[in-house]
Parts: structure tokens; sequence; C-alpha cells
């Protein structure tokens, strides 16, 4: 006799075997910079209905979902072992994040998470929080997770219940399943967040971005992209941060910025991929931007293309946290394709796909900012003109204007 149990089982298995099955369908033209795709690669409904329902039908015969998933977003990302694998940040519908893996054969759809969630042990003072994963396979040979670990502010008073102490959580693994803590990551800065590891040892240390903050919410006189040595990560101390990349008035990163996953080396430097935030009436607004280093000093930015790279668009804008697009993992494949894996709107997943060599011909080719609008309207102007000429030098017809 089926009951409401076992049709509501059966219901919930054929809506979560579709969305595993569902193909994602690129989306055509775009920028030429970056392709988007149809769906997202992850939402709260692809965790497994065994995290969320207990199939117990004595004890929920009412299949009532009993732990609430309320977001997975800002993922880490490494291809290893030719699976292209994520380490998702889950939201539970407590607010209380974790970590737990998710892979697919190909990079952009069918990811599918394991049977738990990964278990990242706690320092000797636990946090309340962890989120937002950066992988890196370093060349010691160890895989580290360096992610957000945040405490409420011991100095808070009782009726201050939101003043919290971000800091960077150190993981390490060899397998991907068993992660060794190390103690966090001390710096000069009272708050850290979006700390990245550089997967090269510089100058016989190991080398972490981070991204120093006076307040939890607010950059203060800090902020900026920052970087820092440190010669040991089993208890990695950073003594000098230096800001190589900072935040400007009235630019997409004027109220912070910070770094997105570690970069990637080309043969023109380090590939780096940011987060920029601006304050807008309608609150902040999170967008992607990118810039190259030099690949022997690594704190010098030799090319920065003006705005953003990628910002929220579509039904990305919406979503608990709206107007906001963040990424904290990527994956460069052997033949030059590059996966950017982002989260909108602290909802969900998503895919976008590149090469290497079109964003290193973005970064390199796209004008710079020059922090005005007399700059801007003369960037224009200069590639107009550009235009006319070639279009006056063409074959009647092949290239033409569309404005009056
Ligand atoms: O809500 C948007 C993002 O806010 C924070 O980023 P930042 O530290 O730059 O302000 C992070 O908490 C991130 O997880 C979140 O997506």
């Amino acid at each position: 006799m089926s009951t409401i149990f076992s049709k509501r089982l059966a219901a919930l298995k054929s809506e979560q075997q579709a969305l595993f099955e569902k193909s994602n369908v690129k989306q055509p033209t775009g920028n030429g910079v970056v392709d988007r795709y149809q769906s997202p690669i992850l939402t709260a409904q692809h965790t497994p209905l065994h995290w969320r329902y207990d199939f117990d039908e004595a004890a929920n015969p009412f299949l009532l979902e009993r732990f609430g998933i309320n977001a997975v977003l800002n993922a880490g990302a490494i291809r290893w072992q030719n699976r292209y694998l994520l380490v998702v940040r889950v939201e539970a519908s407590d607010r209380k994040s974790f970590f737990a893996l998710a892979e697919s054969d190909n990079g952009i759809d069918h990811f599918q998470f394991s049977e738990y969630p990964l278990d990242i042990p706690e320092t000797e003072v636990p946090e309340t929080n962890m989120y937002d994963m950066r992988l890196v396979q370093h060349e010691d040979g160890w895989i580290y997770g360096l992610f957000c670990t945040e405490r409420r502010d011991p100095s808070a008073g009782a009726g201050n219940q939101s003043a919290a102490i971000a800091q960077c959580g150190i993981a390490r693994t060899k397998d991907m399943k068993k992660w060794k803590r190390l103690p966090d990551l001390i710096t000069p800065s009272p708050q850290q967040r979006n700390v990245v590891l550089h997967p090269e040892f510089v100058n016989g240390c190991y080398a972490f971005y981070t991204r120093p903050q006076d307040g939890f919410i607010e950059a203060g006189k800090g902020g900026g992209i920052g970087f820092g040595l440190s010669k040991t990560i089993e208890n990695a101390r950073i003594e000098k941060e230096l800001v190589i990349d900072a935040r400007v008035y009235h630019t997409v990163y004027e109220q912070k910025n910070g770094l997105g996953p570690a970069p990637i080396k080309t043969s023109k430097g380090w590939l780096h991929l940011a987060h920029g935030v601006r304050n807008t009436a309608a609150g902040l607004r999170y967008v992607l931007y990118m810039f190259l280093t030099d690949l022997e000093d690594i704190t010098k930015v030799t090319h920065k293309p003006a705005g953003y790279f990628m910002a929220p668009e579509g039904e990305e804008r919406i979503g608990d946290v709206s107007n906001v697009i963040f990424s904290n993992g990527w994956i460069a494949d052997d033949n030059g394709t590059v996966y950017i894996y982002y989260a909108s709107s602290d909802t969900r997943m998503h895919v976008a796909t590149s090469t290497v060599d079109r964003l290193l011909d973005y970064v390199m080719n796209t004008p710079p900012d020059g922090f005005s609008t007399a700059h801007t309207v003369k960037t224009l102007t200069r590639l107009i003109d550009k235009n006319k000429q070639l279009i006056s030098a063409a074959a009647p017809g092949a290239l033409s204007i569309n404005s009056i």
C-alpha cells in the first residue's frame, strides 16, 4: 500500500534524479572573454536526500525535512585524479556553514555530493563558523585548504551578537578525505578573510595573499589584497603584510576586495581572479575582476583591466545576499581550458569557461582604469577612431557602424 511517505520519497527521488541528469548548456555569444552556462551547477536541492530527510518511516511518516540546507556557495576547486572536485560551502538552515565535496567528470554538469560532509577538525579555540575554502596543490606535496574561521568577538557586549573575529584557518590533506588541521594563520591584522596560499615557495617561505581589515565588515584603514611570507606552515605567522592591490576611490573595488582562488601560472605572469565590492543605495555589490603579476616579483601587478570581468546577471542577481558574485575556485586544464566556479548572491554555484590564452588577452589588452570620466571617454574615443579608420579602409559592407 502506498503511504504518504512512499509517495513523497518517490517524488523527491525523481526530482533529484532529473537535477543530476540535466545537462548544462553554454549560452550563446557572450563577450568573448568568458562563456556562461544556462543552469547553476549546484543548488541546495542538489544536496543528498539522506542529509535532509530521516528515511525511517516509523519516525517520520510524513517524510518531513529534518535538516534544512539554505544554500550552497563559494566552492574551492581542484583537478584531482582526473576529476573536477569542488569543496563547497554548504550553509545549513541554522546558518552554520560546513564543507562538502562535490565532483563531476567534465567540470560543467552532473556534479554530485559525497555521502558525508568533510570533517575538518577544530583548533583548541573552536570556531562558530567556517567557510570559503581555497584549495591549493602546493609544491611541498600537500593539498591545502585555507578558509575563513569565525568566532564571536570576545570584547563585544551582550547586546551585540553579531560582532565577530574572522581569521584564516588552515587544513591539509593528501587524499581529499582525511584533513589535518593546523594552527590558524597569525598576521598583524585584527581581521582576515579571503586568505590564499601561493602554490610555490617564495624565497624558501610559504607565501600568502591576505586581506587585512580593521573590522569584520568594514575595511577601515585596512583592506586591499595583501601579501606576506611565513617560514613555516605548521605555525604560520606573517610579520609584515604588503598591500599589492589597494582599494581605490570610485572603482568596483572601492569598498573592499579580496583574492579569489590561488593564481594560475602562465608564460606571461600569474593570472589572478579577485572580487571587488562597491557601495550602492541598494547595498554592497560584489563583482569579479582580474589582474596579472610578474613571474619574478609576484608582488608586482603588471596588468589590470578597468572595471569588472564578471558581474551578476539575470537570476544571479537575486538570492540571500543579492547583487553578489563571488569566486574562490577555478581549474586550469592541461589543454588551456579554464573553469571558473562562482556563486551568485550567496545562494548557488555556477560555472563559466574560458581559456588561459583568452584570459591573458583580456588582462593584457583591455585598457586599464584611468580613474576619471575624462580618461574613460578618451579610451572609448581611441577605440572608435581606430574602428572608423578600419571601416574606411575595408571593402564596402565588410565592416559597418550601426549608429547615426
Ligand atoms: O556576502 C558576500 C561575501 O561577503 C564576504 O566577502 P568579503 O569578506 O569580501 O566581504 C564573505 O563572507 C563571502 O563569503 C560572501 O560571499
